[in-house]
């Protein structure tokens, strides 16, 4: 893993402009891409670009990182970069699609213990491997010059689903659902550029979206240029320079074919089927299995300010996401009181006003959806015929040039199988 950022990403470190951005598939490879050729030409002044550091990894839980306060997993390198930082609390992706149904396993506690140590074992790789990416740009005296992004891609895969042992608690459910635990992310931002923040933590909304105009903003691109993706630079936010968020609200899901739908707008969040095309097992919490901590490791000392409290599960509410006035599974959250998803606001009668603005904006945002392409599935497009590389196979204009589609013949409509590559 190491040998292949030295290699891949060789040309990084020995120059120093324009800006270049690596991208870190933690649980894949290393890929290193030369981003921002667009960004050095808006750029007349010629000043140092940064080099930009994006680090996404698979499937990592809320509860996965020593700074949420996990007793579990040991992240001191993350940790410590987390509060060199700045941490984003309140940072969201999505929740993912289709994964696999596996049958429900009935498995005893002490397997559950094995299976999360070996989750944890992983998380303590990825740890090791950024520290060995920090201390290489360090040794290249490029760290000062580098924006270092890690986010999660999703919520952690939890309690065995998706055979993975991931945890989100004490965030509700995980990977493949519109609540909290599916959506609201982990991430943190370190560099020299965000030295105003070095240490807090930002409560403003950030969507995984609004990572590239925020990223082209910082590598000196001109925001006209990206203007029209329904997403926001938030580098003034990071920076310091301006603390607002210029986002109110997310968009958690519209399944175009299916009723599943969710939207977050301001501390309220709505949700009709937030299981969306999964069996509905996984929507509970779930704590991380086996004892904490596993080993005598030196946890991370002081989250209090970026740890989710909830008190424990309250045993006489009602937690299903159902409406007795229509019927419907769907239900209301005010996030801010209870991030963890206990209360179903949904016909509370208090709330009507607030429910029916997030239910225009879910409608606005119906009524500007696109249809999304999925094309039949071709055979031509099989690998077999590329000598087992996929390959462009068509010049079929809805797809477009030079890429490869290879999650059409596996999520048409989400359905069944797994499309989540990462
Ligand atoms: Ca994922």
């Amino acid at each position: 893993m190491f040998r292949s950022i030295d290699e891949s990403c060789h040309k990084m470190f020995h120059n120093t402009s324009p800006s270049k951005i690596l991208f870190s598939f933690i649980w894949g490879t290393f890929v290193c891409l030369q981003l921002a050729a667009d960004a050095a030409s808006d750029n007349n002044d010629k000043q140092q670009q940064p080099n930009i550091v994006f680090i996404l990894a698979d499937d990592y839980g809320w509860n996965d990182a020593g700074f949420h306060g996990s007793k579990q997993v040991y992240t001191p390198v993350l940790d410590e970069m987390a509060s060199e930082g700045l941490i984003l609390n309140n940072y969201y992706t999505l929740p993912m699609c289709t994964p696999s149904r596996a049958a429900l396993m009935t498995v005893f506690q002490n397997v559950w213990d094995v299976r999360r140590r070996k989750y944890v074992g992983v998380v303590n790789e990825l740890d090791t491997a950024i520290e060995q990416i920090v201390n290489k740009l360090q040794s290249k005296g490029e760290l000062d010059n580098t924006i270092i992004v890690f986010s999660t891609d999703n919520g952690g895969a939890a309690n065995g689903f998706d055979n993975n042992w991931g945890n989100n608690f004490p965030l509700r459910s995980g990977k493949g659902y519109f609540y909290e635990g599916g959506t609201r992310g982990v991430a943190f931002v370190h560099g020299t550029m965000f030295q105003n923040r070095a240490g807090q933590v930002s409560t403003e909304l950030i969507h995984i979206t609004d990572w590239l105009p925020t990223l082209y903003e910082a590598a000196g691109g001109d925001l006209r240029y990206v203007s029209d993706l329904g997403s926001y630079s938030v580098l003034d936010v990071l920076t310091g320079k301006n603390l607002t968020s210029p986002r109110s609200e997310v968009l958690v899901n519209l399944n175009p074919y299916s009723t599943a739908k969710g939207i977050k707008v301001g501390r309220y969040k709505y949700m009709r089927h937030p299981e969306d095309n999964t069996d509905g097992s996984y929507d509970s919490w779930y704590q991380a299995p086996g004892p904490l901590p596993f080993s005598n490791e030196t946890m991370v000392p002081n989250t209090t300010s970026s740890q989710v409290y909830c008190g424990d599960i309250p045993s006489n509410v009602n937690f299903s996401c159902y409406s007795e006035k229509s019927g419907i599974d769907e239900c209301f959250y005010d996030l801010e009181v209870d991030p963890c998803e206990f209360y179903n606001l949904i016909d509370n009668p208090d709330y009507d006003s607030e429910r029916q603005k997030v239910m225009d904006r879910l409608a606005y945002w119906e009524s500007i959806q696109v249809e999304p392409i999925y094309p039949p599935v071709d055979p031509e497009a099989d690998p077999v015929n590329f000598g087992y590389v996929w390959n462009p196979w068509t010049n079929d204009p809805r797809i477009p040039p030079n890429t490869v589609n290879s999650h059409s013949s596996k999520c048409p409509g989400g359905k069944g199988n797994t499309c989540d590559e990462m």
